[in-house]
């Protein structure tokens, strides 16, 4: 089946942090109006732009308190409507970022809740205490502590799976699920295309509330009864009526099989998924705030895992190493010591090149690395403050918590975007609302567009491939060397009539040489011959004729093509 959206690439934009206009530190319309041209050059076909309602910004936008305004920090009105149309004029779509699970405890219906309006508690989920004033189960909220609050005045507990200004919904009633569609659709009528839904599969919730005795509750509330009811509800009553319409749900804690209803073919839930498990797999017994080297054979079985399940039913996923919630990939399954440039191209290509729509998270595409605050008065993020915490009131030492932010924390992800090599980056005229990082004097746009073998412009040929080759858009994907502890390796393979593409890519995650041997990867009959090099990050390919074997460099990562007919 062909989409409408194989051959696209998404670019998040996180607002804040993208390019002030005024100098207030902040990003904003503005700033990313004037940055367009250079997304053109970039290639890409739609920019995902992170919450940016109005929000009391408790979680950087992901905390609501009107959806029908943008946030004053970014603009007007009339800037968004502007960067709309002079995206549109690139052939640039916009996406947005729907926060349903969740209200600011700000939104007036939750202002309504507290002040003893029935109807509007019955928007959210209010409990009331257990008998000895507990709350109402023992569920831990994400960003730490339990997830329940209590309000005095009411005598009730209301449910945050998030920050405590984070009320969640009540998706059973039919008046939360009405204004959801309408939001969507005054959006819609506004032009824009794209809408990605945080969290969406926490949305339905159960019908009676326990304690959970062996986890934080989160079996509970996951991929819910009701999910895909919701999903096929909201898509009848808004985008399901725009054949331009991208869609991608985050998925949080799911599975592939319920992934697989949600981003089936039949279009009536989702285009596509946004799943974490192949981003799990340097944390030590399944925590975030554990650190753990990268588990190489571990990514390499989930994404295939993914891959073929995926294609199998028929479903399409996003393809990402990065996002706002997330360290810097150069830094965490890259070197960005001493193979920053290799090793970044290197996890461009692998991820580029498999099946599903790729996703370039701001500055992964000039080789961007993690912050590396040194202090905790840097960091910003509610979830790395609590953390902070947290970890403290466990015993661990401060300069050990340092340590593992520094490697885990969100605010990673979210430092200017760093344009050239000037003090404040290029980003805002003054002091920004975050530090930006020391490596911004090297790892800028400005030196990367300077150079032709730059990260920059490695992104932008994977993104004309895809455009280029339908077997990197709509072909199957087959796992190759899948007991290697070293190459992440795969062929893709697309037929029309008489007409045969095939693909192979090699990515080396490590800094080490090694030999392949060819008739492992190409088949026994076959000739390197009949293969030409479509991407590589080196400049030459070492193959050794009598051998028949291939030589890969660290971090090496070649793409071989074969076409047909
Ligand atoms: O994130 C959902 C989510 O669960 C995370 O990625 C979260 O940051 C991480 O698991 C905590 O360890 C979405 C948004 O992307 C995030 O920015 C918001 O903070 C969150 O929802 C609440 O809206
Ligand atoms: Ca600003």
């Amino acid at each position: 089946m062909k989409r409408s959206y194989s051959q696209k690439v998404v670019y998040q934009i996180y607002p804040k942090s993208f390019c002030d206009s005024n100098g207030d530190g902040i990003g904003d319309f503005p700033g990313i109006i004037s940055k367009l041209d250079y997304l053109a050059l970039l290639g890409i076909d739609c920019i995902w732009l992170n919450a940016c309602f109005e929000s009391p910004q408790r979680d950087n936008g992901y905390d609501v308190s009107d959806y029908y305004k943008i946030d004053p920090d970014f603009g007007t009105m009339a800037d968004f409507e502007q960067l709309c149309q002079e995206a549109k004029a690139r052939n640039i779509d916009i996406m947005l970022d729907m926060v349903f699970n969740h209200t600011s405890t700000e939104h007036d219906w939750f202002q309504k809740a507290i002040k003893g309006d029935k109807s509007y508690q019955d928007h959210y989920i209010f409990l009331p205490p257990n008998a000895d004033g507990s709350p109402p189960t023992n569920w831990q909220s994400k960003f730490g502590g339990n997830a329940w609050e209590y309000v005095p005045e009411l005598n009730l507990y209301y449910l945050h799976l998030f920050d405590v200004t984070q009320a969640d919904l009540n998706w059973n009633q039919i008046a939360v699920r009405q204004e959801m569609a309408n939001i969507v659709n005054f959006w819609q009528h506004k032009g824009v295309n794209g809408f990605r839904f945080d969290v969406v599969n926490l949305i339905s919730k159960p019908s009676t509330f326990q304690d959970d005795d062996t986890g934080d509750g989160r079996r509970f509330y996951t991929d819910g009864p009701k999910v895909s009811e919701y999903l096929r509800e909201l898509n009848l009553n808004s985008f399901g009526h725009n054949p331009e319409a991208l869609t991608v749900g985050e998925m949080s804690s799911t599975t592939l099989e319920q992934c697989v209803q949600y981003a089936n073919s039949s279009q009536d839930q989702l285009s596509m998924v946004f799943n974490f498990h192949h981003l799990k797999v340097d944390y030590a017994n399944n925590n975030k705030w554990a650190l753990a080297p990268l588990d190489f054979k571990l990514l390499k079985s989930i994404l295939f895992e993914w891959q073929v399940g995926m294609q199998h039913a028929n479903a399409w996923m996003a393809l990402f190493w990065c996002n706002h919630d997330q360290p810097r990939v150069v830094s965490r399954f890259g070197n960005d010591e001493s193979y920053r440039n290799q090793s970044a191209k290197m996890l461009a290509t692998t991820l580029h090149l498999m099946r599903g729509t790729p996703y370039i998270y701001q500055g992964e595409e000039i080789g961007m690395g993690n912050a590396y605050f040194e202090d905790i008065k840097f960091y910003r993020d509610v979830e790395s403050l609590n953390y902070f915490d947290i970890l403290k009131n466990e015993g661990l030492a401060e300069e050990d918590i340092l340590k593992v932010l520094s490697a885990r924390s969100r605010d990673n992800a979210r430092t200017p975007m760093a344009w050239d090599s000037s003090p404040l980056a290029g980003f805002s005229s003054s002091q920004s609302w975050i530090d930006i990082p020391k490596e911004s004097v090297t790892i800028n746009v400005q030196s990367n567009l300077k150079e032709s073998d730059s990260i920059f412009f490695h992104y932008q040929t994977l993104i004309k491939l895809r455009k280029t080759y339908p077997v990197i858009a709509e072909g199957s994907i087959t796992p190759l060397l899948y007991e290697d502890e070293s190459v992440f390796a795969y062929q893709r393979d697309w037929s029309e009539g008489n007409e045969h593409q095939s693909l192979i890519v090699l990515n080396h995650f490590f800094d080490s040489e090694l030999h392949l041997d060819l008739a492992d990867i190409l088949g026994k009959g076959d000739n390197i011959s009949h293969w030409q090099v479509l991407i590589n990050n080196y400049p030459d390919l070492l193959i050794d004729q009598s051998l028949n074997t291939i030589t890969l460099r660290p971090y090496q990562s070649i793409a071989l093509l074969k076409l047909s007919n």
